[in-house]
């Protein structure tokens, strides 16, 4: 049965089967059967048939397509309610006479299993995951999965399946009692259907009456574990505040309290931030102008060279998900150093229970170390990882364009050279790309694709796909210097250092960072980077800040002295030298020091990065604003509940922040002054 005819059309997104005593209601709204409008009206039409028909004994809630309901439609969100109220469809199904059984397979996520919920029994296939990700939205189930999953599963596997968001696998989840039955991995709507009519004789089970266990204890106990994890966010905490409620209020009374903190979070601007970011993630996926169905290069072997830090971790990301690996240095010691240290990286994994033994020495099994270039001419990808200077690079890519077997995609890990002119250093141009990957390159998701003039679309879209493959968030980004992220960051560092000059510390600015919920600030991110990296190394030599701090040895954590003095965990705290060296330097550049504001050092230091921003769109280098944001969150640890540099731009306002870039005699970027 459609459901009924909706005043602008009709759809079939929700279709009825009687299977003898058995009423089927099946959801189709591919992807992810989101429960947009038209889901929400089928069910409350399939239900009321199925409810109204004598003959049919029990129901089962199935899903067409790759997974059951992944969700409400998040592309509602902020739009006029269409379709029924999804708490009145919920409670209707929920408050039947008949046993419901919701058949679960690929996820059942967010209202997906609010609506298993309110099912009387769940049976899943062991490959199904079930989970609360709104958390990750800064919102919180809102359709009363805050009080009946702890009505299922008990007080702590609810507050931490809110609090934390994660997806829980089928058989853990059987644990917890959320499934009450697996059913075989290919036998689910007959699995279902035969569980369905085993019930006929026992009955519903409405959630909202089952009793509710477990101690709340946990809940004191996940904020004191993620504090530092939540610092800043507005939905962990409201998560657990409803779990809370459900364990001293009436259940009508836990909803109302769960509506009024949902309704909270939606109007907030942290939510509005993550659900951008949702969407940005998956957007900077796309190439525009590039044909969906772009065949891809083969990509069966990676070469690496360079087994340095990043030679390395880029290798890892490659082992780790079982694409072998030749990596290739000048000097033995450093090729067994590099090689030592990525075993080193997976054992430490395998001792927290990431990987066993066998997984470790699998991966180490792909890798193959070299000290020749030539053993990478079968690699179907050579990244390179050498020392960042042009000359190296393009000697590199001039003896592998005389070694790779032609088709092989020639990519740089270079972190702001110019791809083109190495690209140019090769009689294959076309195969050239930058892949720039983010220290730790194993750890941090971003990864640059620097598209050059000749690169081709084909090697643009593979180095894409292996991106996503090996678990990046990958963005395209166009030549220049320090193309997205670190051409942003310079816009950030030049003038914290002018403000030490005027008067400010390090400190101070710093703190305005954190404040702000960047993980660290200039200085403290200098000083991780190491303050002598580009140094002239001549301590008579003093031009700069930097200059006289290197001159005093002051090289950042690696010696334990930088703008801060640290100790042995690495731990900063201010320094009375680096303050001394500051000031003796800050005393010769004739500056009147003066008390400058937090807000100052906002306009100074991160209204540049928008207006670079808006630089960048204009001249080409970014497809969309939002691929900006994803660089800053997944690239700098930019927090994602203001959700990237453009979104908190918007937020702010053009007018206001070209008015004190203005005042601060920066120069606007056209379009950012157009929409001021
Ligand atoms: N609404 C709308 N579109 C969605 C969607 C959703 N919930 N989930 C995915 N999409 C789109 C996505 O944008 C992409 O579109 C396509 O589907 C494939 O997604 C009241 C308030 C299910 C694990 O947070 O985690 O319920 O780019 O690329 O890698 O309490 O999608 O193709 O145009 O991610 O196979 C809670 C979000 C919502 C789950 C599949 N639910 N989705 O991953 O595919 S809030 C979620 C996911 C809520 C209630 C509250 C993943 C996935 P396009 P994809 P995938």
């Amino acid at each position: 049965m459609a459901c009924a005819d909706i005043e602008e059309f009709t759809v079939q997104s929700v279709t009825t089967q009687k299977i003898d005593d058995i009423l089927v209601v099946l959801v189709d709204n591919p992807p992810v059967n989101a429960l947009s409008w038209h889901v929400r009206q089928g069910l409350k039409d399939g239900f009321e048939q199925a409810l109204a028909d004598d003959s049919v004994k029990a129901i089962v809630l199935r899903c067409a397509g790759s997974t059951f309901i992944a969700g409400a439609d998040i592309t509602e969100f902020g739009k006029p309610p269409q379709g029924p109220d999804f708490n009145a469809v919920l409670n209707m199904i929920e408050a039947a006479h008949k046993p419901v059984v919701a058949a679960i397979h690929g996820t059942a996520l967010g209202g997906g299993l609010e609506t298993a919920l309110v099912c009387h029994y769940r049976i899943a296939v062991p490959s199904a995951r079930l989970g609360v990700p709104e958390v990750k939205l800064g919102l919180l189930p809102g359709a009363g999965g805050t009080q009946r999953l702890p009505r299922v599963v008990g007080i702590e596997a609810a507050a931490t399946m809110c609090a934390l968001g994660e997806h829980l696998p089928a058989a853990k989840a059987a644990a917890i009692g959320l499934v009450d039955r697996l059913a075989g991995e290919d036998s689910l709507a007959e699995d279902a259907i035969a569980y369905a009519r085993e019930l006929i004789s026992v009955g519903p089970r409405p959630t909202r009456d089952r009793p509710l266990t477990g101690d709340v204890g946990v809940i004191e106990q996940l904020k004191a574990a993620n504090a530092k994890k939540w610092r800043g966010f507005d939905a962990p905490y409201a998560n657990l505040a409803c779990v809370e409620a459900a364990t001293r209020l009436p259940f009508d009374e836990g909803m109302k309290f769960e509506r009024t903190e949902f309704l909270k979070l939606m109007g907030g601007s942290q939510s509005a931030a993550q659900r951008h970011m949702f969407f940005a993630e998956r957007q900077a996926a796309k190439i525009d102008g590039l044909p969906k169905d772009l065949a891809l290069r083969n990509i069966q072997k990676v070469g690496v060279i360079g087994a340095g830090t990043m030679g390395g971790g880029i290798s890892m990301n490659f082992l780790s998900k079982g694409i072998p690996v030749t990596i290739v240095e000048m000097v033995k010691e450093n090729l067994d150093r590099g090689v030592g240290v990525i075993r080193k990286n997976y054992e430490n994994s395998a001792a927290k229970g990431r990987f066993t033994t066998e997984q470790v020495e699998g991966m180490m099994g792909l890798l193959t170390p070299s000290l020749a270039l030539e053993d990478l001419a079968d690699c179907d990808l050579v990244i390179e990882a050498v020392y960042e200077s042009m000359d190296v690079k393009k000697e590199v890519f001039g003896k592998l364009d005389s070694i790779c077997k032609p088709g092989a995609i020639l990519a740089s890990n270079t972190s702001y050279l110019d791809v083109d002119e190495i690209a140019d250093s090769t009689s294959r141009p076309q195969d050239v790309v930058g892949m720039h990957f983010f220290s730790p390159a194993n750890v941090m998701k971003l990864l640059e694709v620097v598209r050059g003039a000749k690169t081709a679309d084909d090697v643009l879209a593979t180095a894409m796909a292996i991106g996503k493959k090996i678990g990046k968030v990958a963005v395209v980004a166009g030549v220049c210097h320090g193309f997205i992220g670190n051409r942003m960051l310079s816009t950030r560092q030049q003038p914290a250092m002018q403000l030490l000059l005027e008067g400010a510390t390090p400190a101070q600015i710093d703190k305005v960072h954190t404040d702000f919920g960047m993980p660290m600030g200039p200085f403290q991110m200098s000083d991780l980077a190491g303050l002598d990296i580009g140094w002239h190394r001549d301590p008579s030599r003093i031009e700069t800040i930097r200059d006289a701090l290197c001159a005093a040895g002051r090289f950042g954590q690696k010696n334990g002295k930088g703008f801060y003095d640290y100790d042995e965990k690495r731990v900063g705290t201010p320094s009375a030298e680096a303050l001394a060296i500051i000031e003796e330097f800050r005393s010769t550049s004739n500056l009147p020091k003066r008390d400058i504001s937090d807000q100052e050092i906002v306009e100074r230091t991160l209204y540049p990065m928008v207006n670079e921003g808006y630089k960048i769109l204009q001249e080409g280098k970014a497809q969309r604003p939002s691929d900006i944001d994803v660089v800053w969150i997944y690239g700098y640890g930019w927090p994602i509940y203001r959700g990237g540099p453009m979104f908190w731009g918007d937020l702010e306002g053009a007018g206001k922040i070209v008015e004190a870039l203005e005042r601060h005699g920066v120069a606007v970027a056209e379009s950012l002054k157009a929409k001021a």
